[in-house]
């Protein structure tokens, strides 16, 4: 999937986008691969190997997952967790990123979504950022982890390539360059509604057991926040256990939690170790209220915690309810797909995601000179451009209307909280709004 290296792009000179989509037509290839230039001396050499080297690039082309019926336009790249701990998650916004396609589909540029596995580590997401950035695409959608973009979202800030987080939660994720910003509300604004949403359940909570992920960045900067929040409830944690994102036995630190008697507990972790922790807690005996993070805010966590799910409070940053076209579009789109259930927030975002990036592609469209097409701007000009359209547009989108800050952390009005419901047999549930 990954074999588009950087050696192989380096032979050809093709200073703008339409040079390169006219490149990948004739090796039809249904990616579009431009490489940097090389230098003169070297160029010479290497021109010899042309041929070799584009049968290569139409090899190359076939590694990323093209997205069904966009064989050609302007590239924009997504690497999401289709494989490891977080592909529960990127299972959902791979469907939000294939119902925006279909929604989008004829209206304004045509966007040729280049889809790569992020894996659920730091080293696959780099070689996925390294790969798409080498397919020259003119923005990045992903990596599904916080963890992961503190890793990978510098490599694409240094090339000025625009990164659009769809669920990066963690403090200091806009931060971390001028290209980076996300349409996925950080931990500080979402995760102190599912403890309002505890206190108001059950008003007599006095004590907290609090568990967190210690190896994960999100899990991490949520459970800050989270502690915060019982602070300032006067509630102080009477036990604050680390876990790993790799554990699947959580006995000890459950027993040892237990022993003090919480009438809450709230966890920070991601799908499988948090879906294993809970249906731990509750097969030891925990019949208080559970509080779980973004982590662990999918559906697909069901066949992990089963009927032990039922219960969790998560907060949300969407609504399948809330009433306007767009989203009434998106969720008849799912609903297509998926019978009577709703979108989870992932699908949300990532829909949310390329939403943003195809009418930030539309206004540039419309403000260039007229006959002049977006694919004649050279690369890092238009990546530039991209970027600041993005930042300074408003959207209506699935999550309600967004905007940004000059930093690029995502301005949203409207945050929910889910209790999960569980059939009696575990196999089914749904995520309940409170009112
Ligand atoms: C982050 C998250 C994850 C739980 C989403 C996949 O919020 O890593 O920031």
């Amino acid at each position: 999937m990954l074999c588009c290296s950087y050696v192989a792009v380096r032979m050809f000179k093709v200073p703008t986008l339409r040079s390169r989509l006219t490149t990948a037509r004739l090796l039809n290839s249904s990616v579009s691969v431009a490489p940097p230039p090389a230098s003169g001396a070297r160029r010479g050499a290497l021109g010899a190997l042309g041929l070799g080297l584009a049968m290569l690039l139409v090899a190359c082309g076939r590694g990323g997952t093209p997205a069904p019926g966009s064989s050609s336009g302007l590239p924009i790249g997504a690497a999401i967790a289709l494989t490891g701990n977080a592909s529960v998650i990127g299972q959902d916004q791979r469907i939000g990123l294939e119902l925006a396609q279909r929604h989008f589909s004829g209206k304004g540029p045509a966007v040729n979504l280049l889809l790569e596995d992020g894996g659920s580590d730091e080293a696959t997401a780099t070689n996925a950022f390294r790969s798409l950035i080498a397919r020259q695409v003119l923005a990045l959608i992903g990596p599904s982890l916080s963890q992961q973009a503190f890793a990978v979202d510098p490599i694409a800030d240094r090339a000025g390539v625009p990164v659009l987080a769809a669920s990066n939660t963690a403090k200091g994720i806009p931060e971390i360059g001028p290209f980076v910003s996300r349409v996925s509300a950080p931990v500080s604004q979402v995760a102190p509604l599912s403890i309002a949403a505890a206190l108001r359940l059950n008003p007599k909570i006095r004590s907290v057991a609090v568990f967190y992920a210690h190896d994960d960045a999100y899990s991490t900067s949520e459970s800050t926040i989270f502690q915060k929040t019982l602070a300032a409830r006067g509630l102080t944690p009477v036990t604050v256990q680390k876990t790993s994102t790799t554990d699947t036995d959580f006995q000890n630190q459950i027993s040892t939690a237990l022993r003090l008697k919480p009438d809450l507990i709230v966890i920070s972790a991601l799908p499988s170790d948090g879906g294993n922790l809970v249906r731990q807690i509750r097969e030891l005996g925990f019949r208080g209220l559970l509080v779980a993070g973004n982590g662990m805010n999918s559906p697909n966590i069901y066949p992990i915690c089963q009927k032990y799910c039922d219960g969790l409070l998560i907060a949300q940053a969407y609504s399948p309810e809330l009433d306007t076209p767009i989203n009434r579009a998106f969720l008849a789109l799912y609903q297509k797909q998926h019978a009577a259930s709703v979108p989870p927030q992932f699908t949300a975002q990532a829909f949310t995601a390329y939403q943003v990036l195809v009418e930030s592609l539309q206004r540039l469209q419309a403000s260039q000179p007229a006959g002049k097409s977006l694919s004649g701007v050279p690369l890092d000009q238009l990546r530039r451009r991209l970027n600041a359209t993005l930042l300074a547009g408003s959207y209506d989108t699935p999550l309600g209307p967004l905007r940004f800050t000059p930093d690029g952390e995502v301005l949203q009005q409207n945050f929910y909280v889910a209790q999960v419901r569980m059939q009696p047999d575990g196999r089914g549930g749904r995520f309940q709004l409170l009112p």
